[in-house]
């Protein structure tokens, strides 16, 4: 080690820490993932996180979170509250260590267990170093003591401030504009999906969520209370709310094989998705990793075992696979590591080794009591599992004939497709179109040089109700996975997808903008999310907004996509201007498309992200199952992408 260096690592802790608070400001996506809409929202849940922790060690069972009416956002608990004891090392109280100090979050507490923590796992001295003010307000022995920061920095030593009978902390902080420049405005659903999600896995805790920013048509804030009994096992049910069941139970269990809390929960519906959850000390490991692993392990072993042993199997001529097992199932993975190792892209895999073996023994285990106490629902669960082998040789057929023209037809792009100039695919975009009209007036306005059409004809099929040998016969579906290069299904896994010789990096659903025009993008968004989710995950998806109105006088002309704009533009020009209301692209001509909706210099994409994956399931499931009354309540409350923030 050079002198150089050891005399850095021999500079006070305080100087440190004053660095470390800087570290986060100057490379926030370092602590956070990224200064975005996502970031922001982080902030949110780092806080909570640190109650939820406390919850968690038994100390407290209420957490209340409200945005505030000027965007700020309080969490409160009601649990020991943060100490204000002068901390011996560092010479301050302990709560301006934890709030200023990176990575002091559990320094005081060592031998609770502490799993919990954001994606990131950083504490709420980032939070802090992060906003542009924060207050921190603890009530403990019978006395309330206060703390306030800038950015990060403490403005005075920690106060008491009066007398109190409650206990437990509160935190109040207002994002900082320097760092957050694309918005500092939290979003209702995102934070409301969160604190139920949250709930669901940490059962007996309520969480208040509360938006103060308005007030609905009684005066009221908007405001729910999230709280479960029966955990995984509700959430389960709450995921499958709008499928039909094929069991009578919700199968669910709850361990600490080798130390490890395991908790799953899972149920089987007539529906065709896999739909699996996996949680590691609470956060969405989207990518999987050894507890996903281990519980398709020990699902498969006890599942195989039974119908070996019922004789159902034996006039079947073929080989069932790890897929058929989980076919129409919705299911809950939760388990608590300690020292969590988190891989893949966007670190949302799980590493650790020693989770495997726990995992799926807790499973089969649980799999085989299931079985053995309610034979009816084993019949049940093994025909399921025979059909969905049989439909999958089906499939595996239909794809193939989708894969030979896709890898080997050389020009076997679709016919429909008007394809552009540009070879590189980074600089490539596609225009899903709805209907062949606006498919030719989309052609026509282009810019063919990096711009390609795929008209598509009226509704595509509905995949969440379709065997999925049909979602491959279907030429559409097929088409789109020509054009755009992508191939699914290897020979161990027939969901697999190849994306890396994607011909298109842009994506763009353009649809009318009226009621049918969206029902037909969510037919499409949904084969994306059921199909090719990592097209979506990456970034590569995106709906193209076409102007509800033109707004026309002599010369001047200007398009509108909201009531408001087209009033604001009517009175620009003196308010009385002549006003077409776009029912469909097909009114545009080819001009107007290109300068609204197709000119990167002007036309805005929203880009569709997966916010959360469980609630995104069950927000399709329901818009495009079978149950009509909760759609249709849906869709009248609500736009239709609420939880894929498009
Ligand atoms: C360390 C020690 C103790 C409480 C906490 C941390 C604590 C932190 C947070 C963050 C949000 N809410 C919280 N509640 C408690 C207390 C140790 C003791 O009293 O013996």
């Amino acid at each position: 080690m050079s002198d150089e260096i050891k005399k850095n690592n021999y500079s006070a802790d305080s100087i440190q820490a004053l660095e470390g608070m800087e570290h986060v400001r100057m490379r926030p996506s370092m602590y956070i993932g990224d200064v975005g809409v996502r970031g922001l929202h982080h902030l949110v849940y780092e806080v909570v996180d640190n109650s939820i922790d406390e919850a968690m060690g038994g100390h407290c069972d209420t957490i209340r979170v409200d945005i505030n009416e000027d965007g700020s956002v309080t969490v409160e608990d009601n649990g020991r509250g943060i100490p204000v004891d002068m901390h011996k090392k560092e010479g301050v109280s302990a709560l301006e260590v934890v709030m200023t100090k990176i990575g002091a979050g559990g320094k005081f507490d060592k031998d609770s267990y502490k799993v919990s923590g954001g994606l990131h796992g950083v504490g709420v001295s980032v939070v802090n170093a992060l906003s542009k003010h924060l207050r921190a307000t603890v009530h403990r022995d019978g006395k309330v003591y206060e703390q306030e920061y800038e950015r990060g920095k403490a403005l005075y030593p920690v106060k008491q401030i009066g007398e109190t009978t409650k206990r437990g902390t509160m935190v109040t902080f207002y994002p900082d504009p320097v760092i957050f420049t694309q918005t500092t405005d939290f979003t209702y659903d995102t934070l409301s999906s969160r604190m139920r999600e949250l709930s669901f896995l940490n059962k007996g805790i309520t969480i208040t969520f509360t938006d103060k920013r308005e007030v609905d048509k009684d005066g009221n804030f908007v405001s729910e209370i999230f709280h479960s009994d029966e955990g995984l096992k509700e959430y389960v049910r709450y995921l499958d709310a709008n499928r039909e069941p094929i069991i009578s139970h919700v199968i669910s269990m709850n361990s600490e094989k080798g130390e490890i809390p395991v908790e799953v929960a899972l149920i089987y519906n007539t529906s065709y998705t896999e739909n699996i959850f996996a949680y590691v000390n609470n956060i969405n490991t989207h990518e999987g990793g050894t507890h996903l692993q281990g519980f398709r392990t020990g699902l498969t072993r006890a599942l195989k075992k039974y119908a070996d042993a019922s004789g159902m199997l034996d006039k079947l001529k073929f080989e069932i696979a790890g897929d058929d097992f989980r076919e129409g199932l919705t299911a809950i993975i939760s388990v608590k590591v300690s020292e969590p190792q988190f891989e893949g892209q966007t670190k949302t895999k799980l590493g650790n080794r020693e989770v495997v073996a726990p995992v799926s023994q807790a499973v089969s285990e649980m799999i085989e009591n299931y079985l053995e106490e309610n034979p009816n629902d084993a019949r049940i669960i093994v025909q399921k599992v025979i059909l969905a082998a049989q439909a999958r040789h089906a499939a595996k057929k239909a794809r193939e004939m989708v894969q030979r023209k896709t890898v080997m037809g050389g020009g076997g792009l679709p016919g429909k497709l008007s394809d552009c100039s540009e070879q590189d695919p980074s600089k490539c975009e596609v225009y899903l179109v709805e209907g062949d009209s606006a498919g030719g007036t989309a052609k026509q306005g282009r810019d063919r040089a990096f711009q390609a059409i795929l008209p598509l004809r009226g509704k595509i099929l509905n995949v969440e109700k379709a065997m999925h040998h049909k979602v491959f016969e279907n030429e559409e579906i097929r088409n789109i996975f020509t054009a755009l290069g992508v191939t699914i299904g290897t020979e161990e896994d027939s969901k697999a997808l190849n994306i890396s010789k994607l011909r298109y990096h842009k994506v763009i659903i353009m649809c009318d903008a009226d009621v049918d025009g969206s029902h037909i993008s969510t037919l499409i968004l949904t084969f994306f999310f059921r199909f090719m989710k990592e097209l979506i995950e990456e970034g590569h998806v995106y709906i193209a907004a076409p102007p509800l109105y033109l707004v026309k006088k002599g010369t001047k002309k200007e398009y509108a996509w909201t009531e408001d704009q087209r009033d604001q533009a009517n009175a620009r020009m003196g308010g009385s201007a002549a006003i077409q209301r776009y029912k469909g692209l097909g009114e545009m001509n080819a001009e107007q498309l290109w300068e609204t909706t197709m000119n990167p210099g002007f036309r805005t994409l929203r880009q569709v992200n997966i916010d959360s994956l469980a609630e995104a399931d069950r927000v399709f499931s329901m818009l495009m199952g079978d149950e009509v009354p909760p759609r249709r309540e849906f869709i009248e409350k609500n736009a239709v992408y609420a939880n894929i923030d498009a």
